[in-house]
C-alpha cells in the first residue's frame, strides 16, 4: 500500500483515539506509578495503545509493533515493517493538566522512518511527515520559517534532569539562548523545534517511541537529530538526544564534547 494511503488510515485512528481521550479524561481516568512516583501510566494510555494495536493487526496483519505500554507482542528487531507507538506522550501533563500531551505513531521499514504523526490533542495540531514527501501541519504543506539561527537568537528546551544536575554544564546553554522553555512532552518539544518556536531540544534518555514519529518530520525538513555522541538514533534502545537547527545542534555537540569526560 502507498505511504499516502497508510497515512490517511493512521490519521483516522488518531482522531478516533483523541476523541476517546477527550471524552474520558475528566471522569474515567485511573493512574498508576511505573518505575517511580513521577513515572505514570493511566488506563487511557493502555486503552489507546490497545486500540492502535487492534487496528494495525486488523488492517496490516503480521507487521511488527513496538509500544510504550507493551500491551501485546513486541519486536526483537526493526527488520521489515514496524510500528512504533506512544499512545500518550506527556502522561504527567495528561494527568495533572488535562492538556499538553500528544499521540504519536511512526511507521518504519527496515529501520527507516517512513511515516510519522505527532498529534497535540488539545491544541488540535496534527504534524504529519512522509519520507520524501514532505511535512504537513493540519493538512497544509509545511516549510521551515528559516534555515538556521544561532542559539543567541532564540529559545531552547533542555530536559529538567540535565538542567538540575547541570550535566555537561548545560546551564551555559540557557545563558547563551534568549530563554528556556520546557513542555514535559518530547513530542511537543519536537513540534516546537519543527515550527521554529524553539531552536533545539536535548534529553538524556528518550525511548524509541518518544522520538520515532517526530524523527520523520525532523529528517524530512533537514533539521539535525542524533545521539549526543553524534551517532545515529538507535530505535531499539534509549538514547541521549540532541535535536535542532544546525547551529544550535552544533553548539550542543560542542558542549557535550567539551564536558563529557568531566561528568
Ligand atoms: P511519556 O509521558 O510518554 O512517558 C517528559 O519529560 C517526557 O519524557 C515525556 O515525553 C515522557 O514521555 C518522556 N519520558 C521518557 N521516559 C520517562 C520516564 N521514565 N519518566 C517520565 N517521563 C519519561
Ligand atoms: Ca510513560
Ligand atoms: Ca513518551
Ligand atoms: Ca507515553
Amino acid at each position: 500500500m502507498q505511504l499516502e494511503k497508510r497515512a490517511e488510515i493512521i490519521k483516522d485512528w488518531i482522531y478516533t483515539a483523541a476523541n476517546h481521550l477527550k471524552e474520558n479524561m475528566a471522569s474515567q481516568m485511573t493512574v498508576e506509578e511505573k518505575s517511580n512516583r513521577k513515572d505514570l501510566v493511566t488506563n487511557l494510555d493502555k486503552e489507546t495503545e490497545m486500540f492502535f494495536r487492534e487496528q494495525i493487526e486488523h488492517h496490516f496483519p503480521g507487521e511488527g509493533i513496538l509500544g510504550e505500554e507493551h500491551m501485546g507482542e513486541t519486536i526483537t528487531s526493526l527488520d521489515g515493517p514496524v510500528w512504533i507507538i506512544d499512545p500518550i506522550d506527556g502522561t504527567a501533563n495528561f494527568v495533572l493538566q488535562h492538556n499538553h500531551f500528544a499521540i504519536m505513531i511512526a511507521y518504519f521499514e527496515d529501520g527507516v522512518g517512513q511515516i510519522g504523526f505527532v498529534y497535540d490533542v488539545m491544541a488540535d495540531t496534527m504534524l504529519e511527515a512522509i519520507k520524501d514527501n514532505g511535512v504537513k501541519i493540519n493538512g497544509q504543506s509545511y516549510t521551515l520559517p528559516f534555515r538556521d539561527k544561532p542559539i543567541s537568537d532564540g529559545l531552547i528546551a533542555i530536559n529538567s534532569s540535565l538542567l538540575l544536575d547541570n550535566t555537561y554544564h548545560m546551564q551555559e546553554m540557557v545563558q547563551e539562548a534568549m530563554g528556556l522553555r520546557l513542555y514535559g512532552s518530547a513530542g511537543l518539544e519536537l513540534i516546537s523545534v519543527v515550527k521554529g518556536e524553539t531552536l533545539g531540544y536535548t534529553s538524556p534518555h528518550l525511548q524509541p517511541w518518544d522520538i520515532a514519529a517526530g524523527s520523520v518530520a525532523i529528517n524530512e525538513l533537514g533539521l539535525c537529530l542524533t545521539q549526543m555522541s553524534g551517532e545515529p538514533i538507535d530505535f531499539m534502545n534509549p538514547n541521549p538526544v540532541f535535536v535542532g537547527y544546525p547551529s544550535v545542534y552544533k553548539r550542543f555537540r560542542k558542549q557535550y564534547e567539551t564536558y563529557k569526560t568531566m561528568n
